[in-house]
């Protein structure tokens, strides 16, 4: 039960993963209420949230996205000062083999956290988990990289979802003035990443291989480039987005982009291996039908309105992961 009525309340939904676990720490720290919304699994996979489990201003419920009775009665139950949508299927490879779930997931939960809002908590100030994704394949990009005005060109069922999702927001803020807004994350890692994202995928694959428990690394497409960022950076920005006076939409990123081919190498080089080329293989298994060739975020909008820049770029980023993949490896084996 919440016991303290002067706090502030909140519900993050996800808070089993990456940026839930990152958010739910940041907003214990600044004084919350926190209200950890999970789905039920057959295995206990709260790993990244167990060092909060016990503390007195955190609490969890059950929920899921399909079901709209979940959404409604934990918004109802709390009236909660602010909301984050952050639970999803997020992985874009495998949303082309689960479009149905990935897609409806993502819309209705969005809708049915929204409704619920618009009628039992009006005051509620919501966030909407936003994706580089939705630029997709958009062949304009300005010289800043993309923008809140640029173009959606969605290239998988997940992105396709999100750009719907974003609109549903859009679309609640003006009809109903509800403090919605969205954040249009560019990809953001960290030591808590699930290894079927490249970024981590290649870091604990460099950190095993440099104790002598893997030889080999199986990738997809090492052209993309993408805009790397830190989670723990990035849901700061989420916060102070919800901190503004008015809703908007905010890009959040590095501004600088890299390939896969550049992650491996910096890893590689980092863990000194050598050239990454004597580990890596290919595997058309992990290529996309259709694959978003380039993203880089311009971030101006956020650091102009609120001053958030990120504080970690690339070669700290890949430090980081390395360092603590191989440290938790190296603990295992102990
Ligand atoms: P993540 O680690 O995959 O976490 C997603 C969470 O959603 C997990 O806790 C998962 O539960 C939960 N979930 C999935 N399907 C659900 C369902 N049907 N009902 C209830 N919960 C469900 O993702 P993340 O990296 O933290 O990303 C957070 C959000 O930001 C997602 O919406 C993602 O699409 C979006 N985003 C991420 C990035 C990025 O680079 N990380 C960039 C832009 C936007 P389980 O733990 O039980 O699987
Ligand atoms: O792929 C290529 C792959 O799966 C990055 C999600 O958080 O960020 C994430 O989506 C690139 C792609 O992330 C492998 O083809 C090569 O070009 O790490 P990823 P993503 O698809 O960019 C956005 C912003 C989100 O919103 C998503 O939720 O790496 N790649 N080889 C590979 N990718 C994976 N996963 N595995 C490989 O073996």
């Amino acid at each position: 039960m919440v016991e303290n009525f002067s706090m502030k309340t909140v519900i993050i939904s996800g808070v089993n993963g990456q940026d839930g676990s990152y958010l739910a720490k940041l907003l214990l720290s600044k004084g919350y209420e926190v209200i950890g919304a999970k789905r039920r699994s057959s295995v206990i996979n709260s790993e990244r949230i167990d060092d909060i489990y016990d503390h007195k201003h955190f609490h969890t419920e059950y929920f899921d996205l399909s079901d709209a009775s979940s959404i409604q009665r934990i918004i109802a139950k709390y009236k909660p000062d602010e909301y984050y949508n952050l639970a999803a299927q997020s992985h874009v490879r495998v949303s082309f083999d689960v479009p149905e779930d990935t897609i409806s997931g993502i819309i209705n939960g969005t809708l049915y956290a929204l409704e619920a809002i618009k009628n039992t908590s009006p005051e509620t100030k919501f966030y909407q988990a936003s994706s580089s994704e939705q630029y997709g394949d958009n062949p304009d990009i300005p010289e800043k990289g993309f923008n809140e005005e640029s173009k959606f060109y969605p290239a998988s069922p997940y992105a396709i979802a999100k750009v719907a999702a974003h609109q549903l927001v859009r679309n609640y803020r003006v009809s109903y003035n509800l403090h919605a807004s969205c954040g249009i994350l560019f990809n953001h890692e960290s030591p808590v990443r699930s290894p079927t994202f490249v970024s981590r995928k290649i870091t604990q694959a460099c950190a095993k291989i440099k104790l002598g428990q893997q030889k080999k690394l199986v990738l997809g497409n090492l052209e993309a480039k993408r805009d790397w960022g830190y989670a723990g950076d990035y849901v700061e920005a989420m916060w102070l987005m919800l901190q503004q006076d008015k809703p908007d939409d905010y890009v959040i990123a590095t501004g600088e982009t890299y390939s896969v081919k550049d992650f491996l190498e910096k890893t590689f080089s980092y863990a000194g291996l050598g050239s990454y080329e004597e580990y890596v293989s290919f595997d058309k298994a992990y290529l996309r039908p259709q694959e978003v060739p380039f993203l880089k975020g311009d971030a101006r909008k956020a650091e102009r309105t609120f001053g958030w820049k990120p504080k970690i770029k690339l070669d700290d980023l890949v430090k980081k992961m390395y360092d603590e993949d191989y440290k938790a490896l190296q603990k295992e084996n102990k």
